[in-house]
This record gives C-alpha cells, structure tokens and sequence, in this order.
C-alpha cells in the first residue's frame, strides 16, 4: 500500500508539531484521504508485519456488543488493556454503540442489522451508515479513562467513527471516518478492520466487496514513533495477501476467528512501536 507510506512521508514533510492528550507530543497534518479496490488484494500492511488475530478478534469483539476486554483476553488481544477499569471494562464505547445505541425510552438501536437490512432491502439508500459518536457518553477529558467508566461515560471517544455505505453494480464499497489517526499504530488496524468489515457485510448481503475510503481528520505521528517511521519508509511493499472467508455463517454476528484464512501475507518484520495511552 503505497499511499499508506505516502501520507507518513507527507506527515514527516509538512506536519506541525502538536500536544496531544496523552502528553507525548505528534507531527501532525489535517484531513487525508486514500481509497483501496478490495478486488486488488487484502490490504494488511506489507511493510511491518500486523497481528491479524488482533484487528479479526477487536472486529468480532465490536460486533458482539462487547465492551469489556475480558472476551479479548481469552482471544489473545491485549491491544484494549491499558484503557480498561481492573475489572476490564471500557463503558460504551464502539461495541455498545453500533449494536445497543441507547434510546430516550430506555432500549436500544441496533446499528448494524439496519445496516444489514438496508444494504438487502434499501441498497440504493444513501442513508446506510452507523456512527460510533454518541455525545452524551463522551469522555470528560479531565478524568482518567477509567474514572470517566465508573461515571458511566466512555473511556476513549471512537477515533473511528461514521461507517457509510454505497452499493452500485452488485458491488459493496464503505467509507469510513477517522478523527484521530493514529498513523503508525491505530491506522492500519483500521483499514484492515474495514476492509474486514465489508467484506463479511458484503459476504452476508449477496455482493462482492468494492472500494473502501479512509478519511483521516487529525493525521498524525506520534513523536516517540518517528524511528519506527523512517525505518518503514526504508521498506519496498509486497504483494498484498488474499482474504477467503471459509463459510457463509447465519448473521453477521455468527463470524468466528476460524472463518478466516489470509493468503500469501508475507510481510516484512514486525517494528514494535509503544502505544500511547
Ligand atoms: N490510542 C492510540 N494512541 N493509538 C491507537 O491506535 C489507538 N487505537 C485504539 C484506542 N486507542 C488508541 C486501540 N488500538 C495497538 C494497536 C491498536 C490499538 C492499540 C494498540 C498496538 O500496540 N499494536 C501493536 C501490536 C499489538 C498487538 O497486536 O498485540 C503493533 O505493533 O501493531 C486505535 O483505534
């Protein structure tokens, strides 16, 4: 993926210094956007190696509504550990809110099977989307993550958050909204994420996937991954791998880590990077 280097290069040409929250400081641009033909290949990063069993496991977790990192642990995901209260919970963040968006009379709106349902029933809407950013259940960013989960509220706000869309000539494309990019950790799990994502959707929707478009609001580098960076940059990208899905499960939310089988990823080494929390 070619253009993922492309914006890290733009980031480390034209990016402004910038505090962030977490107190370590990024090189930062604003809003980038790049787009992948799912026909093209997988795009699981070819120039670091990427825990796929992470961003599959973080993806079902979302799905099953889960918000508590107790499921991710037992999946051998640790990536949500360092938000999460001592008894693993992360208040309403991305799985409450696509699958259990709270209503004024006290139930819940499932986001998702109105996205299942429109792209079967409705695929020329132009309304098929779900969004993560439910104001009331923000953050307060004064309090830590975990006291902001004793209050009820969210640990983080979604960094990733409206999910669109688009259905033409029998093929599924999705675009997604990142507000805060995290450029050398979070945003490849992210496009592999979508990409993840509208290939099941399109699986279970009788269409074959399409493109997929990320728009990143706050593009940034965090200062302490600026090594990690050039070293990656140094890399040729290979060829990307091949994403078969080994069964048609019953619903969207019936997918298992074993369903999945990613062909010919033969990436370069792995360049551990700390995350900042
Ligand atoms: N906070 C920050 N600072 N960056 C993020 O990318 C991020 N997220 C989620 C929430 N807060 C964030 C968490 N997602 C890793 C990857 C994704 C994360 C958090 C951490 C990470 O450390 N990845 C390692 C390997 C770890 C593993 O797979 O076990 C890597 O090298 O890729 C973005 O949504």
């Amino acid at each position: 993926m070619k253009q993922y280097l492309d914006l890290l290069q733009d980031i480390l040409d034209s990016g402004q210094r910038k505090e962030d929250r977490t107190g370590t400081g990024t090189w930062s641009v604003f809003a980038r956007q790049f787009r992948h033909d799912l026909a093209d290949g997988f795009p699981l990063l070819t120039t670091k190696k990427l825990h796929f069993k992470s961003i599959a496991n973080e993806l079902l977790w979302f799905l099953r509504g889960d918000t508590n990192i107790r499921w991710l642990k037992e999946n051998g995901v640790s990536i949500w550990d360092e938000w999460a209260t001592e008894d693993g919970e992360l208040g309403p963040i991305y799985g409450a809110q696509w699958t259990a968006w709270p209503t004024r009379d006290g139930g819940a709106i499932n986001q998702i099977d109105y996205v299942v349902d429109c792209l079967r029933n409705n695929p020329d809407s132009r309304r098929i989307l779900f969004h993560g950013w439910n104001v009331e259940y923000l953050p307060d960013e004064a309090m830590s993550p975990q006291d902001n989960v004793r209050a009820g509220r969210m640990a983080l706000p979604p960094c990733h958050l409206l999910y669109q869309f688009y259905v033409a000539a029998g093929r599924l494309s999705a675009q997604l909204l990142i507000r805060s990019s995290d450029s050398f950790l979070g945003l490849p799990y992210n496009t592999a994420s979508l990409a993840l994502l509208t290939t099941m959707l399109a699986q279970q929707c009788d269409l074959e996937p399409g493109e997929i478009i990320i728009t990143t609001g706050d593009s940034h580098i965090y200062t302490n991954h600026l090594e990690q960076v050039r070293e990656q940059l140094g890399r040729v990208p290979r060829g990307l791998p091949r994403l078969e899905i080994l069964r048609r499960p019953d619903s969207i939310y019936d997918y298992r880590f074993e369903d999945f089988a990613v062909h010919g990823y033969d990436p370069h080494p792995h360049i551990p990077a700390p995350v900042a929390v």
